[in-house]
């Protein structure tokens, strides 16, 4: 008979997370909190869910460039009289597939009788290296060391009293240097990312001034733009990381499948 931490850990693998890891909100010290830039405010755990007992972190593999893939609303977007969408809705294609796979998992928490709710404004990064899944790196993302850094991140908050993986105490970047000296806007430098200088920066905050006219610049020539309200966020630290295979970086011509394609359980 299976524990309720294996349960859940083989239903998150079932899904098609690629990796998963738990810990307790008492070993998380020294979390960032608070607004990052304009973009993000941070929480902390039980800020989320009071009742917080374990934390269950979880890591989408991207494996095409197309999950980097943002769909924006404009204004002009009409959404309909009395909406309550805020008309700045956009659909991140990641989020909207790990929030899709993380309902399975609430749903059997809830099933069993526990409470559960999924988050991504709690700093995922190092509560993902406190669940085990790997360091952080110098391009200051999450490193597994399966797929590198092209990973996304979700968490499941609940009062189910899990069993916490052990943390990931390496830090496996040794000498290279590969992303800081990748990224075009020189954003990074080891650890650190000025994210006023950050190509993904410019694009989810279009009006602020702290943007510097260069990065502006880059931005526009760089950001792939496959329809008119949507765009392909910047990767590149992401794509250089020696760690993990490589994402292809353009489809080129299809070819035809020669066994059926295989069908993905959501
Ligand atoms: C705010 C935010 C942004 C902002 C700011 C980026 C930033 N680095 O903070 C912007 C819009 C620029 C951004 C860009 C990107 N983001 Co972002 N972002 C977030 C968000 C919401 C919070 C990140 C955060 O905690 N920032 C706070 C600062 C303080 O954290 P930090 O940079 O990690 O700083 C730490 C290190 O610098 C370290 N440090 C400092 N000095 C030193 C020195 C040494 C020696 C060491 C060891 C450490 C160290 O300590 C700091 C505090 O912990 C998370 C989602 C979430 N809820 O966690 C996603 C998230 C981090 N983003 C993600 C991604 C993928 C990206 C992009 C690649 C864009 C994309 N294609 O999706 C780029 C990468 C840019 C980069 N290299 O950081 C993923 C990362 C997945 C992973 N493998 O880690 C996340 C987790 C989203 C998700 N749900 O998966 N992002």
């Amino acid at each position: 008979m299976s524990t309720l931490t294996e349960q859940v850990k083989q239903l998150a693998h079932d899904v098609g997370f690629a990796a998963v890891g738990i810990t307790h909100p008492d070993k998380l010290e020294n979390l960032p909190h608070g607004w990052i830039g304009q973009v993000r405010l941070l929480q902390r755990p039980d800020e989320e869910l009071p009742s917080v007992r374990s934390i269950i972190i979880m890591a989408f593999h991207l494996w095409d460039q197309i999950f980097n893939l943002n769909v924006i609303a404009p204004r002009s977007v009409h959404l309909g009289e009395g909406s309550s969408v805020d008309p700045f809705h956009g659909y991140f294609l990641t989020y909207e597939i790990m929030k899709n796979k993380a309902w399975r998992i609430i749903d059997f928490l809830q099933q069993n009788g526990f409470e559960a709710k999924y988050s991504v404004g709690i700093p995922l990064k190092p509560i993902a290296v406190q669940c085990g899944l790997g360091w952080q790196g110098k391009n200051t993302l999450l490193i597994t060391p399966q797929h590198g850094p092209r990973v996304n991140l979700i968490a499941v908050l609940t009062n189910a009293e899990l069993k916490a993986d052990k943390p990931f105490l390496d830090d496996l970047c040794g000498d290279c240097t590969k992303c800081v000296e990748a990224c075009p806007a020189q954003a990074l430098s080891a650890y650190k990312c000025q994210i006023n200088h950050c190509i993904v920066y410019s694009l989810e905050c279009p009006d602020t001034p702290e943007v510097p006219q260069d990065v502006r610049h880059l931005e526009e020539r760089l950001t792939p733009r496959p329809s008119s309200h949507s765009y392909l966020e910047c990767s590149i630290c992401m794509d250089v990381c020696p760690f993990g295979e490589p994402v292809p970086k353009r489809a080129g011509p299809v070819k035809k499948q020669k066994a059926p394609l295989k069908s993905f359980v959501l």
